[in-house]
């Protein structure tokens, strides 16, 4: 019997291949997202080129399933002449919308000669951007900004890499663009849990009245490679680094033939969720297989009906 879990698979997956895009594309994966103003699904989607360079795109979409309008050419490319943190391309972003600003604030990973570090741009319309640049340097990947502002200062949840593994941390910024208190929220479990060689955020934290949702990709190492699966935990609203609540069972895995068939096999990604409009109908958007987008719907109530079944007593 396959285990209940409160994210279902679209019948429609994937929602989005390379093969829907209007110009060459290798792959399409891991999209940020976020619900305009007017209700529109906007995922701003992970194109690998046929160098293996990544940038953006945007595509929109009145349900968030069907009848995307992509953006004729990339959206956002890298420009490693301006920062060569970004001369292999830049990836797997996440979007907040940060209320104060008035404006989107987009994470990203920025990929180099250093390796992976964490990028800022901000947004008003998904045309024009205003880059911050790198603002963590490498190895740290796996980032979104708070959509408010934690004891007076922005909060970014953010993923070093450590020698033997990668924990989820929360950094503390007043201008954005300088972050410093580096507090751990989440580590990877012990060895013989599904989420032990390294733990990341996957799409921006949920604030809900009891905790901040979050989702959290968890890998396993196993002899044909990384099983990339997805977590659950709750954090407190005023304190998101400390823990309420972590599912000890995955959330959801790969199953799908398009999860664990294409480019890196078994790997199902989060990076953006959407709310519906009766603020708790939930679009969960993923990247399958590193090589097309899927969609996984449920809501933030079944989350976290799942977490008071499936999180030990702490
Ligand atoms: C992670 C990131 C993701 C990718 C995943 C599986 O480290 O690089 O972009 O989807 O690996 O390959």
């Amino acid at each position: 019997m396959k285990n209940g879990l409160p994210l279902l698979r679209h019948p429609t997956n994937p929602i989005l291949t390379a093969a829907d895009w209007p110009y060459p594309a290798h792959s399409v994966f891991n999209p940020g997202a976020t619900r305009l103003a007017d209700g529109t699904t906007l995922l701003l989607c992970r194109v690998e080129d046929h160098r293996g360079h990544s940038h953006l795109c945007v595509a929109r979409s009145k349900d968030g399933i069907g009848d995307w309008v992509i953006d004729r050419e990339p959206t956002l490319l890298a420009d490693p002449s301006n920062y060569p943190e970004e001369r292999w391309g830049i990836e797997d972003p996440r979007i907040t919308f940060v209320a104060e600003l008035g404006k989107y604030i987009v994470a990203y990973t920025a990929f180099g000669e250093m390796g992976p570090g964490v990028a800022l741009a901000s947004t008003t319309d998904f045309r024009g951007f205003e880059r911050l640049g790198l603002v963590l340097t490498p190895h740290d990947k796996d980032a979104a900004v708070l959509p408010r502002r934690i004891d007076g200062r922005f909060a970014l949840v953010h993923r070093p890499v450590r020698a033997d593994g990668s924990d989820i941390w929360m950094s503390f910024s007043d201008d954005l663009r300088t972050w410093d208190g580096a507090t751990r929220v989440l580590a990877a479990r012990e060895v013989g849990y599904w989420d032990s060689a390294k733990i990341g955020l996957s799409p921006p934290l949920v604030q809900t009245p009891r905790g901040w949702l979050m989702l959290y990709h968890g890998v396993r190492e196993t002899c044909s490679g990384s099983l990339y699966r997805v977590g659950a935990a709750l954090l407190e609203l005023e304190r998101p680094w400390i823990t309420i609540a972590r599912g000890e069972p995955w959330l959801f895995g790969p199953d799908a033939d398009y999860e664990r068939v294409g480019d890196v096999p078994n790997v199902t990604f989060p990076c953006g969720f959407t709310v519906g409009d009766d603020g708790d109908t939930i679009h969960v958007y993923y990247g399958a297989a590193d090589t097309s987008i899927a969609l996984a719907t449920g809501s933030v109530s079944g989350i976290l009906d799942w977490l008071d079944r499936s999180a030990p007593p702490r």
